[in-house]
């Protein structure tokens, strides 16, 4: 099975079942070996009972851990000694891996039946979606620098996809960070001139007062899954470019001086 062992430089780290008793499929743990010395080290006691996966990179070690009644993401800092939550969401979390700052895994946040990849900076302590739509299902993500890559059923057979990791790019966004979904998806991409009179009106008009807030934070919460859902369909695009964000834009544009300071 993989994910039970994982190695790097002076490391080796594992799934292990020694303290299970009779039930030898059960009680996972995690240890670890320091090559080096010839010492073993008890990482996490009986972190959960099913699809464990450890691994290790640069002295940081990430592993499935159900302790809290659900699969989520913890990791060990080797040097410190110290354990700390990487994602405690109470949807699973689950196929972890690491490289550098960026921990990937598999996550089921938005519904039962959701295998979508989700990730997280050690350096910046925030967790950001890569791959979400209910759509499809992925599988094994892998990580290397800033590069995301997984395979991805979208086309109805096994594909590899990947992704960029770009912080920097995120800077002019609201809340959990990822800009106007529904808009973005209808457009084809992020650099319309039209979507800068929406940015406009959301962060001038919307964002200062608190109803318009509120539907700010609500709009990011549901447009996701819907844009991912718009994207993959050129009639659809279509449709909601023209009938939906084409008239909303004339609308702001006409009305810009009353609502433009
Ligand atoms: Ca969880």
């Amino acid at each position: 099975m993989e994910g039970l062992v994982s190695i790097d430089g002076d490391y080796v780290v594992w799934v292990d079942t020694r303290n299970s008793g009779t039930c030898a499929e059960l009680a996972q743990s995690i240890y670890g070996y320091q090559i080096s010395t010839g010492e073993e080290f008890l990482i996490a006691e009986d972190v959960g009972i099913r699809d464990c996966k450890v691994d290790i990179n640069d002295g940081f070690v990430v592993w499935v851990d159900e302790r809290n009644g659900n699969q989520d993401i913890c990791g060990y800092d080797i040097s410190q000694g110290e354990e700390f939550a990487i994602c405690t969401n109470t949807g699973e979390q689950w196929d972890v891996a690491i490289d550098g700052d960026i921990v990937v895994w598999l996550d089921r946040r938005k519904s039962e039946f959701a295998q979508d990849v989700y990730g997280y900076s050690l350096g910046r302590e925030v967790e950001f979606p890569i791959c979400t739509n209910r759509n499809w299902p992925h599988a094994s993500p892998l990580v290397s620098g800033d590069t995301v890559v997984w395979v991805d059923k979208r086309d109805g057979n096994y594909d590899i996809y990947g992704a960029t990791i770009d912080f920097e790019s995120e800077e002019d966004d609201v809340g959990e960070g990822e800009g106007c979904f529904i808009a973005t998806a209808a457009y084809g991409s992020d650099t319309a001139e039209e979507l800068n009179i929406l940015r406009q009106f959301r962060d001038e008009v919307l964002l200062p007062n608190s109803l318009g807030a509120e539907f700010v934070s609500f709009y990011y919460k549901v447009s996701p899954p819907v844009a991912d859902f718009i994207s993959q369909h050129d009639v659809l695009r279509t449709i909601v470019r023209e009938g939906l964000v084409a008239p909303v834009v004339n609308i702001l544009e006409w009305t810009r001086r009353c609502w433009n300071k």
